[in-house]
């Protein structure tokens, strides 16, 4: 049995570009702490392999600082590393996978040909290959693993993806690798752990998310593998989160109060993307929301999707004396200028409609 840590995905050195010069540096400042959690991750369980399945850079190039963070990471732990160079940080002689120092206990694959590593001391063979540029042909097709004891493979490419160029990986060609544990990286979303013959494989997802379509929990997996068998659970790690919040301000007096209500305590550290919806007799002011909200995390960005209050409307067709009185208010609604004036028409319309049905207004 041998215990593993498997991570894909850190796209370190990020531009962060929706949010501040400020706030980019200090992001990538986090993404690089998480190289150091993921070794102690891997220190703490014994782990004898950590698996990183490409992406760890976004780029063909990274920071000093960025380099020197992951050497130092990989010295913390006796876990022997094994990276396979993805679509984002592809493998050349220019890349800083050849100019790194890289500790003893690295192997970097470097070659789009597959690999075999053996570790006799371990009782298994780890293959991987490396991207060279930023796509790749089909990467599992007539693979068979031969090698002695546990058989893993690192490997960056796209399971179920015929038309992918990131090195597609068909699920038949699972079935027929010979593996027990397929270590994968790019997608960015955990996959849970999957089966195809007596193969496991599975994507961790990034390690922290850069953008609102990569929101939640971001994680790495830890586990055991073995003959035909594994036991990988999904570890979550403690970078900030992208999170996206639908806010209903149908009845909401004060749009901020409904947002700041709608927040979940413990949201300081995460970047925000409130989306107003329901119906709404104001416009929302989006820029003022977030001038007034911002303080309530990390970086917040409000959207409005809400719609104007309609209901109003619903008898403008009817050839009766209320179709003909909320057509007059509907062409003054229509033609007013300002959000004033459009509250004040609706104003209007309802107490009117409310006396012609004999009822109170609300
Ligand atoms: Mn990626």
């Amino acid at each position: 049995m041998l215990k593993i840590v498997h991570a894909a995905d850190l796209h370190l050195d990020s531009a962060f570009s929706s949010l501040s010069a400020e706030q980019a540096a200090m992001l990538r400042r986090e993404q690089r702490r998480i190289l150091e959690d993921i070794a102690a991750q891997a220190e703490r369980m014994s782990a004898d392999l950590l698996l990183l399945s490409g992406d760890l850079f976004d780029s063909d190039r990274c920071f000093g600082e960025t380099a020197e963070a992951l050497c130092s990471a990989f010295e913390q732990t006796r876990a022997k590393i094994f990276i396979s160079p993805g679509n984002h940080d592809w493998y050349s002689a220019h890349s800083p996978w050849a100019r790194m120092q890289l500790p003893e206990n690295v192997h970097v694959f470097t070659s789009p040909e597959i690999e075999k590593v053996e570790l006799p001391e371990l009782g298994c063979t780890v293959w991987g290959s490396a991207f060279m540029s930023d796509s790749a042909q089909p990467l599992l097709e007539d693979f068979h693993a031969d090698g002695a004891g546990i058989n893993i493979m690192v490997l960056h490419g796209d399971v179920d993806a015929p038309d992918s160029k990131y090195g597609y990986i068909s699920r038949e060609d699972i079935t027929a690798s010979g593996l027990d544990y397929l270590a994968l990286g790019h997608v960015h979303k955990f996959s849970g752990v999957q089966r195809a013959g007596n193969t496991s494989y599975a994507y961790p997802g990034c390690a922290m998310g850069r953008g609102f379509d990569e929101t939640g929990e971001k994680g790495i997996l830890c586990g055991s593998v073995e003959k035909g068998g594994c036991d990988m659970k999904f570890v979550p790690l403690s970078g900030r989160r992208y999170e996206m919040l639908r806010v209903d301000i149908s009845d909401a007096d004060d749009v901020a109060d409904a947002v700041r209500q709608a927040m979940p305590e413990d949201c300081g550290r995460d970047i925000y993307r409130v989306i107003l919806c329901g119906e709404h007799e104001e416009t929302p002011d989006t820029a003022a929301l977030e001038g007034a909200l911002g303080g309530l995390c990390c970086h917040l960005e409000v959207r409005d999707e809400s719609r104007p209050k309609v209901e109003l409307w619903a008898a403008v067709g009817e050839n009766t004396l209320k179709g003909g009185f909320l057509r007059r208010m509907k062409a003054l609604y229509d033609a007013a200028q300002t959000d004033d004036e459009r509250r004040r028409v609706i104003k209007a319309g309802s107490y009117g409609l409310a006396a012609l049905e004999n009822r109170e207004e609300g």
